[in-house]
Protein backbone atom coordinates (compact mmCIF):
# COMPACT_ATOMS: atom_id res chain seq x y z
CA UNK A 1 0.00 0.00 0.00
CA UNK A 2 2.89 2.36 0.58
CA UNK A 3 4.72 1.51 -2.01
CA UNK A 4 1.38 2.18 -3.97
CA UNK A 5 1.00 5.81 -2.71
CA UNK A 6 4.34 6.42 -3.65
CA UNK A 7 3.57 5.79 -7.10
CA UNK A 8 0.09 7.75 -7.29
CA UNK A 9 2.16 10.31 -5.46
CA UNK A 10 4.34 10.47 -8.40
CA UNK A 11 1.83 10.07 -11.05
CA UNK A 12 -0.21 13.44 -9.15
CA UNK A 13 -3.36 11.17 -8.50
CA UNK A 14 -4.48 12.80 -5.93
CA UNK A 15 -7.94 11.33 -5.32
CA UNK A 16 -5.65 8.38 -5.09
CA UNK A 17 -3.19 9.41 -2.42
CA UNK A 18 -5.76 10.58 -0.51
CA UNK A 19 -7.93 7.12 -0.78
CA UNK A 20 -4.60 5.19 0.33
CA UNK A 21 -3.66 7.47 3.13
CA UNK A 22 -7.66 6.70 4.21
CA UNK A 23 -6.81 3.13 3.88
CA UNK A 24 -3.77 3.14 5.91
CA UNK A 25 -5.13 4.49 8.43
CA UNK A 26 -8.12 2.91 8.77
CA UNK A 27 -5.66 -0.44 8.38
CA UNK A 28 -3.47 0.71 11.79
CA UNK A 29 -0.62 1.99 9.96
CA UNK A 30 1.04 4.75 12.39
CA UNK A 31 0.98 8.31 10.08
CA UNK A 32 4.35 8.77 10.81
CA UNK A 33 5.14 5.60 9.11
CA UNK A 34 2.54 6.49 5.63
CA UNK A 35 4.76 9.77 5.91
CA UNK A 36 8.09 8.40 5.90
CA UNK A 37 7.35 5.48 3.64
CA UNK A 38 5.18 6.53 1.56
CA UNK A 39 4.68 10.62 0.96
CA UNK A 40 8.63 11.57 1.55
CA UNK A 41 9.88 8.72 -0.52
CA UNK A 42 7.31 8.99 -3.34
CA UNK A 43 8.29 13.24 -3.35
CA UNK A 44 12.25 11.78 -2.57
CA UNK A 45 11.94 9.93 -6.15
CA UNK A 46 9.94 12.11 -7.86
CA UNK A 47 12.99 14.67 -7.19
CA UNK A 48 15.41 12.42 -8.66
CA UNK A 49 13.18 12.35 -11.75
CA UNK A 50 12.94 15.77 -11.80
CA UNK A 51 16.84 16.29 -11.93
CA UNK A 52 17.53 13.65 -14.55
CA UNK A 53 14.78 15.77 -16.86
CA UNK A 54 12.39 12.64 -16.95
CA UNK A 55 9.48 15.04 -15.16
CA UNK A 56 9.05 18.51 -15.66
CA UNK A 57 7.18 21.09 -13.39
CA UNK A 58 3.58 20.85 -13.93
CA UNK A 59 4.37 17.44 -13.41
CA UNK A 60 6.08 18.23 -9.87
CA UNK A 61 2.90 20.61 -9.40
CA UNK A 62 0.55 17.96 -9.69
CA UNK A 63 2.52 15.37 -7.79
CA UNK A 64 2.85 18.43 -4.86
CA UNK A 65 -1.05 18.99 -4.88
CA UNK A 66 -1.51 15.27 -4.21
CA UNK A 67 1.22 15.74 -1.41
CA UNK A 68 -0.10 18.56 0.23
CA UNK A 69 -3.78 16.63 -0.22
CA UNK A 70 -2.32 13.64 1.66
CA UNK A 71 -0.87 15.76 4.30
CA UNK A 72 -3.99 17.27 5.35
CA UNK A 73 -5.42 13.78 5.50
CA UNK A 74 -2.71 12.95 8.03
CA UNK A 75 -2.53 16.24 10.24
CA UNK A 76 -5.36 15.10 12.60
CA UNK A 77 -3.38 12.02 13.65
CA UNK A 78 0.18 13.47 13.92
CA UNK A 79 -1.89 16.32 16.70
CA UNK A 80 -1.37 14.99 19.88
CA UNK A 81 -4.83 15.41 22.15
CA UNK A 82 -4.73 17.52 25.11
CA UNK A 83 -1.10 19.26 24.70
CA UNK A 84 -0.90 22.54 26.28
CA UNK A 85 0.59 25.65 23.98
CA UNK A 86 4.13 25.63 24.53
CA UNK A 87 4.90 28.90 22.38
CA UNK A 88 4.48 31.16 19.55
CA UNK A 89 6.46 29.99 16.34
CA UNK A 90 6.54 32.48 13.22
CA UNK A 91 6.94 30.01 9.88
CA UNK A 92 7.62 30.80 6.72
CA UNK A 93 9.90 29.89 3.52
CA UNK A 94 12.01 32.53 2.49
CA UNK A 95 12.14 35.53 -0.11
CA UNK A 96 11.88 34.05 -3.90
CA UNK A 97 11.44 30.46 -2.79
CA UNK A 98 8.28 29.14 -3.48
CA UNK A 99 8.54 25.42 -1.83
CA UNK A 100 6.09 24.95 0.60
CA UNK A 101 5.60 21.12 1.76
CA UNK A 102 8.58 20.86 3.82
CA UNK A 103 7.60 24.31 5.50
CA UNK A 104 4.03 23.32 5.87
CA UNK A 105 5.16 19.57 7.47
CA UNK A 106 7.17 20.95 9.94
CA UNK A 107 3.91 23.54 10.74
CA UNK A 108 1.40 20.58 11.47
CA UNK A 109 3.91 18.88 13.70
CA UNK A 110 4.57 22.20 15.36
CA UNK A 111 0.92 22.79 15.40
CA UNK A 112 0.43 18.65 16.30
CA UNK A 113 2.63 19.61 19.30
CA UNK A 114 1.47 21.66 20.92
CA UNK A 115 2.93 24.79 19.54
CA UNK A 116 0.80 27.97 18.15
CA UNK A 117 2.01 28.67 14.69
CA UNK A 118 2.03 31.58 12.72
CA UNK A 119 2.35 30.74 9.08
CA UNK A 120 3.31 33.34 6.77
CA UNK A 121 3.78 31.02 3.39
CA UNK A 122 6.18 31.32 0.64
CA UNK A 123 8.73 34.25 -0.54
CA UNK A 124 8.75 35.80 2.73
CA UNK A 125 10.94 39.23 2.71
CA UNK A 126 13.00 39.02 6.25
CA UNK A 127 10.97 42.24 7.36
CA UNK A 128 7.87 40.09 7.53
CA UNK A 129 9.36 38.11 10.02
CA UNK A 130 9.90 40.45 12.14
CA UNK A 131 6.69 42.17 12.26
CA UNK A 132 5.14 38.81 12.30
CA UNK A 133 7.21 37.86 15.75
CA UNK A 134 6.83 41.32 16.82
CA UNK A 135 2.96 41.46 16.89
CA UNK A 136 2.61 38.16 17.55
CA UNK A 137 5.07 37.51 20.70
CA UNK A 138 6.97 34.67 19.16
CA UNK A 139 9.50 32.28 20.89
CA UNK A 140 11.03 31.18 17.93
CA UNK A 141 11.36 32.12 14.17
CA UNK A 142 11.17 28.75 12.09
CA UNK A 143 12.90 29.26 8.17
CA UNK A 144 12.52 26.75 5.57
CA UNK A 145 14.44 27.14 2.43
CA UNK A 146 14.64 24.49 -0.37
CA UNK A 147 17.28 26.22 -3.06
CA UNK A 148 20.60 26.95 -3.18
CA UNK A 149 19.80 30.14 -4.60
CA UNK A 150 17.37 31.14 -1.35
CA UNK A 151 19.13 29.91 1.32
CA UNK A 152 20.98 32.69 1.63
CA UNK A 153 18.11 34.99 2.27
CA UNK A 154 18.00 32.93 5.77
CA UNK A 155 21.46 34.82 6.94
CA UNK A 156 19.54 38.31 6.33
CA UNK A 157 16.56 37.48 8.51
CA UNK A 158 19.00 36.25 11.34
CA UNK A 159 20.63 39.72 10.35
CA UNK A 160 17.62 41.70 10.80
CA UNK A 161 16.52 40.24 13.34
CA UNK A 162 20.29 41.24 15.46
CA UNK A 163 19.69 44.63 13.97
CA UNK A 164 16.45 44.91 15.59
CA UNK A 165 17.53 43.99 18.88
CA UNK A 166 14.73 41.51 18.58
CA UNK A 167 15.03 38.69 21.27
CA UNK A 168 13.76 35.62 19.85
CA UNK A 169 15.85 32.79 18.68
CA UNK A 170 15.84 31.82 14.40
CA UNK A 171 15.85 28.38 13.57
CA UNK A 172 16.57 27.23 10.18
CA UNK A 173 16.07 24.14 7.97
CA UNK A 174 15.08 22.84 4.27
CA UNK A 175 17.14 20.34 2.17
CA UNK A 176 20.40 22.13 1.13
CA UNK A 177 20.84 23.47 5.27
CA UNK A 178 23.51 22.08 6.90
CA UNK A 179 24.35 22.54 10.65
CA UNK A 180 27.56 23.88 9.51
CA UNK A 181 25.37 26.52 7.66
CA UNK A 182 23.23 27.45 10.72
CA UNK A 183 26.13 27.80 12.53
CA UNK A 184 27.94 30.04 10.06
CA UNK A 185 25.11 32.91 9.74
CA UNK A 186 24.71 32.90 13.65
CA UNK A 187 21.29 31.13 13.32
CA UNK A 188 20.07 29.57 16.60
CA UNK A 189 19.18 26.38 15.90
CA UNK A 190 18.55 23.94 12.81
CA UNK A 191 16.49 20.78 12.21
CA UNK A 192 17.34 18.31 9.00
CA UNK A 193 13.83 17.14 9.12
CA UNK A 194 9.97 18.05 10.29
CA UNK A 195 10.29 15.56 13.70
CA UNK A 196 13.88 17.35 14.42
CA UNK A 197 12.67 20.90 14.47
CA UNK A 198 10.02 20.23 17.16
CA UNK A 199 12.35 18.98 19.28
CA UNK A 200 15.28 21.66 18.29
CA UNK A 201 12.31 24.79 18.84
CA UNK A 202 10.75 22.89 21.89
CA UNK A 203 14.29 22.84 23.19
CA UNK A 204 15.27 26.59 22.20
CA UNK A 205 11.62 27.94 23.46
CA UNK A 206 11.97 26.14 26.66
CA UNK A 207 15.66 27.58 26.98
CA UNK A 208 14.58 30.98 27.31
CO1 LIG B 1 11.74 22.53 -6.94
N1 LIG B 1 13.65 22.16 -6.70
N2 LIG B 1 12.18 24.06 -8.07
N3 LIG B 1 9.83 22.70 -7.18
N4 LIG B 1 11.58 20.89 -6.10
C1 LIG B 1 14.02 21.10 -5.76
C2 LIG B 1 14.21 21.65 -4.35
C3 LIG B 1 15.37 20.53 -6.41
C4 LIG B 1 16.30 19.85 -5.37
C5 LIG B 1 14.99 19.56 -7.54
C6 LIG B 1 16.18 18.91 -8.21
O1 LIG B 1 16.88 19.54 -8.96
N5 LIG B 1 16.41 17.67 -7.89
C7 LIG B 1 15.94 21.82 -7.05
C8 LIG B 1 16.85 22.66 -6.17
C9 LIG B 1 18.31 22.58 -6.54
C10 LIG B 1 19.12 23.43 -5.65
O2 LIG B 1 18.89 24.55 -5.38
N6 LIG B 1 20.16 22.82 -5.13
C11 LIG B 1 14.67 22.56 -7.43
C12 LIG B 1 14.60 23.58 -8.41
C13 LIG B 1 15.86 23.82 -9.19
C14 LIG B 1 13.42 24.32 -8.66
C15 LIG B 1 13.22 25.45 -9.66
C16 LIG B 1 14.37 26.48 -9.72
C17 LIG B 1 12.96 24.79 -11.02
C18 LIG B 1 12.86 25.75 -12.20
O3 LIG B 1 12.05 26.64 -12.20
N7 LIG B 1 13.73 25.51 -13.15
C19 LIG B 1 11.90 26.10 -9.18
C20 LIG B 1 12.14 27.24 -8.15
C21 LIG B 1 10.87 27.96 -7.80
C22 LIG B 1 11.08 28.87 -6.60
O4 LIG B 1 11.01 28.41 -5.48
N8 LIG B 1 11.39 30.13 -6.85
C23 LIG B 1 11.25 24.94 -8.51
C24 LIG B 1 9.87 24.77 -8.42
C25 LIG B 1 9.24 23.70 -7.82
C26 LIG B 1 7.73 23.53 -7.85
C27 LIG B 1 6.96 24.85 -7.68
C28 LIG B 1 7.38 22.90 -9.16
C29 LIG B 1 7.52 22.47 -6.70
C30 LIG B 1 7.19 23.11 -5.32
C31 LIG B 1 5.72 22.99 -4.99
C32 LIG B 1 5.47 23.32 -3.55
O5 LIG B 1 6.31 23.25 -2.68
N9 LIG B 1 4.23 23.71 -3.30
C33 LIG B 1 8.91 21.86 -6.58
C34 LIG B 1 9.19 20.63 -5.90
C35 LIG B 1 7.98 19.87 -5.37
C36 LIG B 1 10.51 20.14 -5.70
C37 LIG B 1 10.97 18.78 -5.15
C38 LIG B 1 10.73 17.75 -6.27
C39 LIG B 1 10.33 18.29 -3.89
C40 LIG B 1 10.44 19.25 -2.69
C41 LIG B 1 9.59 18.71 -1.58
O6 LIG B 1 8.47 19.16 -1.39
N10 LIG B 1 10.09 17.67 -0.87
C42 LIG B 1 12.52 19.05 -4.89
C43 LIG B 1 13.39 17.81 -5.03
C44 LIG B 1 13.63 17.14 -3.69
O7 LIG B 1 13.59 17.75 -2.65
N11 LIG B 1 13.94 15.90 -3.72
C45 LIG B 1 12.77 20.26 -5.68
C46 LIG B 1 9.32 16.99 0.18
C47 LIG B 1 9.45 17.76 1.49
C48 LIG B 1 8.70 17.01 2.60
O8 LIG B 1 10.82 17.81 1.81
O9 LIG B 1 10.90 20.33 1.58
O10 LIG B 1 13.03 18.98 1.94
P1 LIG B 1 11.60 19.19 2.16
O11 LIG B 1 11.35 19.31 3.74
C49 LIG B 1 11.93 18.42 4.68
C50 LIG B 1 13.27 18.89 5.23
O12 LIG B 1 14.03 19.63 4.30
C51 LIG B 1 12.90 19.61 6.47
O13 LIG B 1 11.73 18.96 6.93
C52 LIG B 1 10.98 18.45 5.85
C53 LIG B 1 10.41 17.09 6.15
O14 LIG B 1 11.05 16.37 7.10
N12 LIG B 1 12.61 21.05 6.46
C54 LIG B 1 12.84 21.78 7.58
C55 LIG B 1 12.07 21.85 5.54
N13 LIG B 1 11.96 23.09 6.03
C56 LIG B 1 12.42 23.07 7.29
C57 LIG B 1 12.52 24.07 8.27
C58 LIG B 1 13.06 23.72 9.50
C59 LIG B 1 13.49 22.43 9.77
C60 LIG B 1 13.38 21.44 8.82
O15 LIG B 1 13.23 24.57 10.52
C61 LIG B 1 12.59 25.73 10.57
Amino acid sequence: MLAAMQEALIAGKKAEVESLVDGALAGGVAAARILDEGLIPGMERLGEQFKRNEVFIPEVLVAARAMQAGLAKLEPHLAKAGVKPRGIVVIGTVKGDLHDIGKNLVAMMLRGNGFKIVDLGVDVAPEKYLDAARASGAGAIALSALLTTTMVQMKNVVEAVKKAGLAVPVVVGGAPVTRDYADRIGADGFAPDAASAVEEIGRIIAAR
